[in-house]
Parts: structure tokens; C-alpha cells; sequence
């Protein structure tokens, strides 16, 4: 069997380019053509399963706003799942946290996915059959199964005539903090307890969803979590700072599962023994620079043993320029650099005479898709307002703000532990 593993598309808007053939914003389409990438090829390369780790929609802007995906931001989502459930191919996807609801009472992004036959979403930790079905075989439903070889359904369905059991999928979405913790344990416990308890009882669903397997049949752990070995890069920052809870990898591991095909680390990388990120297949902020992205397709040698490959997306380039990348006079980009096509930044410093527009020029003229260039005031400056920008997460912005404020800076931490107490009792998980 031939699976793909994807995760972290996060169709959504940033930056003001717009995208020459549609007139929307160019990084949302960059994403959406990405993910479109993703579930094309891997089809064409046989994939009988695509699996989604979670985070269809937002940006690292909106971290803490909770879940707002546009009609335009669904449709592109729709449009890309089409293309593998058009074709009879079942597709499985576990809520991230930017699907998610803020309030544990309200209806999260998959809502608006949830009539997509042949799309599976998963909201709560569940195990989930693969059927392997044979041509002509008629359905739970009553219906023949037209095209594909294979079907998901939860655990309490009765197995398919004729059907063999293929493979076990242990769902692990993004939790509701508000749900799994009790309402004491939310107001009283600090941001570390609180995330310790949260492992805990995550590793209690995992441990549930292990015990449930049947034995002999493979079974992979489809997870939205970071695991606490995983370098996170710039734009996961925030759990770094102990922001966000982690699961354990030594226990994750332990719990025996085939593999675990995880989403939320926008970093591709694998760990340990088949304990794998594929990454986000286009990048969301410039902390990804020089992130290979790619997807993985995982082909199954024999029943629970699988061979890995990596199959880059065709993600836009980001390049982050110094002024001694450009020539002499300014008038253009030194030609080993690759920016042809790429975002490409720059910042003057203050000392040069080179102006902004003449660097842009510069930099256009390489053929850069965007060039974003920003002179550098003087230190004395720079120090009366700082650096937040909307792609940080709340506890980086805050640490950007008080370096600014040299009379509450040495009060930091405090202050930090104390503004994460207080998203958390409005009820927001980050
Ligand atoms: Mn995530």
C-alpha cells in the first residue's frame, strides 16, 4: 500500500502581492497550488491514501485568534481535496490547531468540510479501519464501491465482505485544552503544570488507541503535536519559549505503533525510528528559509514495514539578502544567489547611502517575485518602538515589546507567565 503524508498547508492570505492569474493573494495561492502539488502527484505516483496531519487553513498571524477560514480559503481546500476523492481515493484528516475552535462549545473549520464524500475528518482521538475492498464489492451503505481499492471507516463498523483489513490509523488531533482539563485545573495550574498535565493525559489517548489495535494488523499514529526532540525552527518558536506542550518521543515510541506520521512542526524532519514531520508543503513565515519542503510518501514493503521517500513541492523560495550581496554601486544582486522567482528581503543599514527603491530595483531586475526591502533606522532610534510584527506569536511579541521598556523589562518571565494565565482563562488554546 502507497500512502501519502502531508500536513500544514495553512491556505490562508499574507503579505499584499496578489497572484497574477486569479487576482487573489499570491502566498495564499502559493499555498493552495502546494497542496493541489501534493495530492496530484502523490496520486500519480499511486497513492491509495492520503493522510492530512492537521492545519488546513490560517497563518501564523492569526495564532490565538482561532479558526476563521474565508469561503475562498475553504474552496481552495475543497478544490485540492477533490482532486484524490474525485478519483474514488479516501482521503483522512485530523483537526490542527488553527482548524480548531477557540471555545470548546463552538464548531471548528471542519464543519464546512464535512460533506465531502470520501474525505474522513477526525476531531477526537479515534482508531480508524483501512478496508482493502475487491472490484464490484457492494458497501456498508448499500452502494458499490465504484472506483478506488479502499475505504476508512471508525472501529465500531462491522468489517466489509470479503474486505481485508488492510491497516489501523490511530487519529491524534490537536486537543481542546478546555475539554480535556478540568475547570480548576485550567484557573489554578501554571503554563508548565498545565502543559505536563496535557502530555499526560495525551499519552493516556495514545496508550487507549494502542491498546485498542488489533494485533498483527499494521497501525500508524496520525498525530497534530510537537514532540519535544523536534527542532521547531524560527516559526515555531512559541512552544520553544514553553508556550505549548510536548509529547515525549522515547514514549511515544514505546507505545509501538508502526510509525507516527505527525503534522504541526512546520519543519520536515524524522525522528527516532519512523516518528516523521513532513513539514508544511509551502512555507509560512520567513523563520522556514531554507527549509526544504516536500511531502512523504510511505510505501509499504511488507505489512508494517514501510520505505520512506521525500518528494519536494514546488514551494516559492525565500531569500534573505545582506547589502554585501549586491554590487558596489547597488545595481544588482550578486548572480549566484538564487533569487529569480523568490521573496527576497533586505535591510539597509543605517550607514549606507544605498536607498530602499534603488535596492528594490535591484533586486526586481534579478527577477525576485517580491522584494522587501527596509532601511535601518540608527540604534537610538530603533529602541522607541520595536520589532512585533504580526507573524509572532503572542509570548515573542510580548518579549520584543518589554525589550523596549528598560524600566519593566527585568520583570520578563513574570509577566509572560502571567499574560499566558490570562489567554488561557479566556479560554484560548495558542
Ligand atoms: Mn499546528
Amino acid at each position: 500500500m502507497i500512502i501519502a503524508h502531508t500536513a500544514d498547508s495553512h491556505v490562508g492570505p499574507s503579505g499584499s502581492q496578489l497572484d497574477r492569474e486569479t487576482g487573489l493573494n499570491a502566498r495564499m495561492m502559493d499555498r493552495a497550488r502546494c497542496l493541489e502539488f501534493v495530492i496530484q502527484d502523490s496520486i500519480h505516483r499511486g497513492a491509495e491514501l492520503i493522510l492530512f496531519a492537521g492545519d488546513f487553513w490560517a497563518g501564523p498571524g492569526e495564532i490565538g485568534l482561532g479558526c476563521r477560514p474565508t469561503p475562498t480559503q475553504v474552496h481552495l481546500v475543497r478544490e485540492a481535496l477533490r482532486i484524490a476523492t474525485g478519483e474514488g481515493l479516501p482521503v483522512v484528516a485530523i483537526l490542527g490547531n488553527h482548524d480548531a475552535a477557540k471555545g470548546s462549545n463552538e464548531w471548528h473549520a471542519f464543519e464546512l468540510l464535512a460533506d465531502m464524500p470520501g474525505l474522513r475528518t477526525v476531531d477526537k482521538p479515534c482508531l480508524l479501519n483501512v478496508w482493502r475492498h475487491h472490484h464490484g464489492e457492494i458497501g456498508h451503505d448499500g452502494e458499490a464501491f465504484e472506483y478506488g481499492s479502499h475505504s476508512v471507516e471508525p472501529l465500531e463498523m462491522s468489517p466489509a465482505d470479503g474486505a481485508d483489513l488492510q491497516l489501523q490509523l490511530a487519529c491524534l488531533p490537536f486537543p481542546n485544552a478546555n475539554l480535556l482539563l478540568r475547570d480548576e485545573e485550567v484557573r489554578k495550574l501554571d503554563p508548565g503544570e498545565r502543559n505536563l498535565r496535557i502530555r499526560e493525559l495525551m499519552m493516556d489517548c495514545a496508550r487507549g488507541l494502542a491498546a485498542q489495535r488489533i494485533e498483527r494488523v499494521p497501525c500508524l499514529l496520525l498525530g497534530h503535536f510537537a514532540v519535544d526532540v523536534a527542532e521547531a525552527g524560527t516559526q515555531n518558536r512559541l512552544m520553544m519559549l514553553g508556550g505549548e506542550w510536548t509529547l515525549n518521543l522515547q514514549e511515544l515510541e514505546a507505545l509501538g505503533f508502526d510509525a507516527c506520521l505527525l503534522g504541526h512542526v512546520h519543519k520536515p524532519q524524522n525522528l527516532g525510528s519512523g516518528t516523521v514531520y513532513s513539514g508544511s508543503p509551502e512555507a509560512c513565515a520567513f523563520g522556514e528559509e531554507g527549509e526544504e519542503k516536500r511531502y512523504v510518501l510511505w510505501s509499504e514493503l511488507r505489512p508494517g514495514i514501510f520505505e520512506l521517500e521525500s518528494i519536494p513541492s514546488p514551494y516559492r523560495k525565500l531569500v534573505t539578502l545582506s547589502l554585501s550581496d549586491l554590487s558596489e554601486d547597488g545595481a544588482s544582486v550578486n548572480p549566484t544567489i538564487p533569487v529569480a522567482g523568490a521573496i527576497v528581503r533586505l535591510e539597509i543599514p543605517p550607514e549606507s547611502t544605498l536607498t530602499a527603491d534603488e535596492a528594490r530595483r535591484a533586486i526586481e531586475a534579478a527577477g525576485a517575485f517580491e522584494a522587501r526591502v527596509t532601511k535601518a533606522r540608527s540604534e537610538t532610534m530603533r529602541r522607541r518602538d520595536s520589532d512585533i510584527s504580526a507573524s509572532m506569536g503572542p509570548v515573542e511579541a510580548l518579549r520584543e515589546w518589554l525589550a523596549g521598556k528598560p524600566d519593566i523589562q527585568p520583570l520578563t518571565d513574570a509577566l509572560i507567565t502571567e499574560a499566558l494565565r490570562v489567554e488561557e482563562a479566556l479560554g484560548g488554546a495558542v
